[in-house]
């Protein structure tokens, strides 16, 4: 496996990560397997546009080590140290980004698996940006696992994780959403943004209370 040499020198490890609370949601599609070497990126820009990366080549852009906090609408948070590239770094590498004003969504798909499919995602394309939504492929100074959504997933930190999908091997610039995975089947709120309210803090072990919306930036 390759070497992570950008965060070598971190030393931030997750408290508790494994304490979150259980569930199917994780991946509702089960596990995929995928090596590094097979995986690829393929990102549909629209107008006939397709970019198809592999992992060495997301390695070798800029990336960002950041310690940012993941929400799922039931009501848990963990705070974590994560490494990738920026959307908005993505998309000015491969020259997309001046076509981003033609369209109002981005699409995720995950690699999925062939019994179970594949999950879902329409998120708005100037929000993700503007939040600066990560391509995240290391966690902590080590790359993912594949439960925690190997090689690379998505995440746009201020809203609800449904949204962020694991395992990603496909985006798309579109102008029509359609209800994601949980949207569709538990009726999740269309409007993902994160809302101020007690969440339980996986890390920290503690209910806390957060009064903003979107990106929690507290404890
Ligand atoms: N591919 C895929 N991505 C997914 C999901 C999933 O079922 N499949 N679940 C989402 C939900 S609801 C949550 S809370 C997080 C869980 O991420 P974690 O396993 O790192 O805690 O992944 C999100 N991304
Ligand atoms: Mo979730």
């Amino acid at each position: 496996m390759t070497t992570l040499s950008l965060t070598e020198a971190s030393t931030y490890k997750t408290p508790n990560p494994d304490k979150k609370p259980s569930s199917l949601r994780y991946y509702q599609e089960g596990l995929h397997t995928v090596n590094e070497a097979d995986w690829k990126l393929s990102i549909d820009a629209g107008n006939g546009k397709e970019y198809v990366l592999n992992f060495q080549y997301l390695l070798k852009l800029p990336c960002t080590t950041q310690l940012r906090r993941m929400v799922c609408v039931c009501n848990w948070i963990i705070k974590r140290e994560w490494t990738g590239v920026l959307l908005n770094d993505l998309f000015k590498n491969i020259g997309v980004i001046h076509e981003i004003d033609k369209y109002h969504y981005l699409k995720q798909i995950s690699i999925g698996t062939s019994d179970k499919g594949i999950y879902e995602s329409w998120i708005d394309l100037n929000g993700a940006l503007q939040r600066n939504a990560i391509l995240a492929y290391a966690v902590d100074g080590t790359f993912l696992p594949v439960e925690q959504g190997y090689p690379l997933r998505f995440i746009d930190f201020g809203l609800y994780n449904y949204k962020n999908v694991k395992g990603l091997a496909r985006l798309e610039l579109t102008d029509n959403a359609r209800l994601g995975h949980w949207e569709d089947l538990a009726g999740y709120p269309l409007d993902s943004t994160i809302k101020p309210k007690r969440y339980w803090s996986v890390d920290t072990r503690q209910h806390q209370f957060t009064a903003q919306t979107g990106e929690v930036t507290e404890w």
